[in-house]
């Protein structure tokens, strides 16, 4: 074995989203918003699952921080629930906000480090029928909202995070329609890109405004790490397509106030994008403290035809990378790719990093003595952090790493069935048991070093 140390004052946490855990849909005053309208549509999510019991964590709030104590988690990542805070979107719901005050306040009182993310898909449905993020009006809406948070909440959050993949929402919520609201337009997809943009620059701006000088703002991305399914050119060029569509339609705007040409040429088919107004592009970069990256898998992309385009692509095709072990959602395992995509950020826009999602679903049950051996989370989790520390030791400046996800909960389109949870929950009786890999976690946490195989 070889022991391997993170970086001093290296940060660590486990994350959620409100709609995969919260239930309560109900309650409070909270309003619906599309991902209720999507779940309870008829075909939508494997099995008819729905959020509206998900973990209870709305009634189990107190018990769940007790847990994250328990585990020594320095930080958490939730997200608030805009329909919740703002039921139609627009007006403040006292109970709503006092819920994450509550969650804020009781994270404090443990000693563990909130990081608020503002926006993780779960739209009120009020705005959405009123055209949604397709309409320019929702990006007023959202920096409002995160102007309400952020005096609220601003003084006792330090990491305040925009928006949760921009990608999901534009081309799985509008291209695809795997993901609400259910739309299948692939043109929708650069309209919604740009608000998004645009919402998370004024958001941020708003922020900024309003909470104290020492918080921290961010992004977070699910980066696509893309390679060409073979050496030939139409290929490479598919591949390079596929990473224009998903990295560079918010990097550029975000991190450099600029949508690079390259994007407008690889959508020209779909779209003119005139739906930029003069002085957008800059608005959409506002100075972030770091920049968070989601990573679970690597994507591999052929320009030959098949029945699984990329999203919001019609040249681009997703192809199986067989060579690969792969997860029970037959997503494939690269830990070196998760390294690739960190220094290639880091050398192309030199902003700190955070890894702020990470993990492997898995069927997992407890057994017999009430453990649940979950070895197969255990080796995922080690081989990604071992290639983050592949990153740190090649200059990338990656400051943290927040595991997906501390419950098993609602797995969007996937429902309950996929569990990636590193505390498993019983979706009959609720009962929360911490897997091993949750064990394994805090013990890495707590001597913030790893310990690994000798390599080949
Ligand atoms: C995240 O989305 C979400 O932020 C989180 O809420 C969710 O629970 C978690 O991940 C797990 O899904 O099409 O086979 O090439 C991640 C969404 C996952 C979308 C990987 C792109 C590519 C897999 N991304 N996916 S594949």
């Amino acid at each position: 074995m070889t022991t391997r140390r993170f970086p001093e004052g290296f940060e660590w946490g486990m994350g959620t989203a409100a709609y995969q855990i919260e239930g309560g849909v109900h309650e409070g005053g909270r309003g619906p918003s599309i991902w209720d309208t999507f779940s309870h549509t008829p075909g939508a999510i494997t099995r008819g699952d729905t959020g509206d019991v998900a973990c209870d964590h709305y009634h189990r709030l107190d018990r769940d921080l007790d847990l994250l104590a328990e585990l020594a988690m320095p930080a958490y990542r939730f997200s608030v629930a805009w329909p919740r805070v703002m039921p139609d979107g627009r007006t403040l719901n006292q109970d709503g906000l006092d819920f994450y005050a509550r969650l804020v306040d009781g994270l404090l009182d443990r000693g563990i480090e909130p990081m608020l993310t503002l926006y993780h898909w779960d739209l009120p449905q009020a705005l959405e029928d009123v055209g949604g993020w397709r309409s320019r009006e929702t990006v007023d809406r959202f920096a409002d909202y995160a102007t309400l948070v952020g005096k609220e909440l601003g003084d006792r959050v330090g990491t305040l995070t925009t928006l949760n993949e921009p990608w999901c929402t534009a081309y799985l919520g509008h291209a695809t329609g795997e993901h609400a609201p259910g739309l299948r337009d692939p043109a929708l997809a650069y309209p919604v890109a740009h608000h998004l943009n645009l919402a998370h620059g004024r958001a941020a701006a708003a922020l900024r405004s309003v909470v104290p000088a020492s918080a921290r703002l961010s992004v977070t991305l699910n980066l696509q790490h893309v390679v060409a399914a073979s050496d030939e050119q139409a290929d490479r060029d598919a591949a390079e397509h596929a990473r224009v569509l998903s990295n560079d339609v918010f990097l550029g705007p975000m991190l450099r106030g600029r949508y690079d040409d390259a994007v407008f040429e690889e959508t020209a088919r779909l779209t003119d994008w005139s739906f930029v107004r003069d002085g957008d592009e800059a608005e959409c970069c506002v100075p972030l403290d770091f920049l968070g990256v989601n990573y679970y898998s690597p994507g591999r992309v052929s320009a030959t035809p098949n029945d699984d385009p990329w999203p919001g692509s019609r040249t681009a095709f997703r192809v199986r990378m067989p060579e690969l072990p792969q997860t029970v959602m037959a997503w494939p395992v690269q830990p070196s790719a998760l390294t690739e995509l960190l220094t290639d950020v880091h050398r192309e826009y030199r902003v700190p990093l955070v890894v702020t999602e990470n993990g492997i679903a898995g069927h997992d049950v407890v057994d017999a003595e009430h453990r649940v051996r979950d070895g197969h989370r255990i080796d995922y989790l080690r081989d990604h952090l071992g290639a983050v520390l592949d990153a740190v030791d090649a200059g990338a400046d990656v400051r943290g790493y927040v595991a997906w996800t501390f419950l098993d909960n609602f797995e969007w389109a996937w429902g309950y069935e996929m569990r990636f949870g590193l505390v498993h929950v019983d979706f009959d009786t609720l009962v929360r048991t911490p897997k091993d890999s949750a064990h394994w976690l805090s013990d890495v946490i707590a001597r913030n070093r790893l310990l690994l195989p000798e390599r080949p």
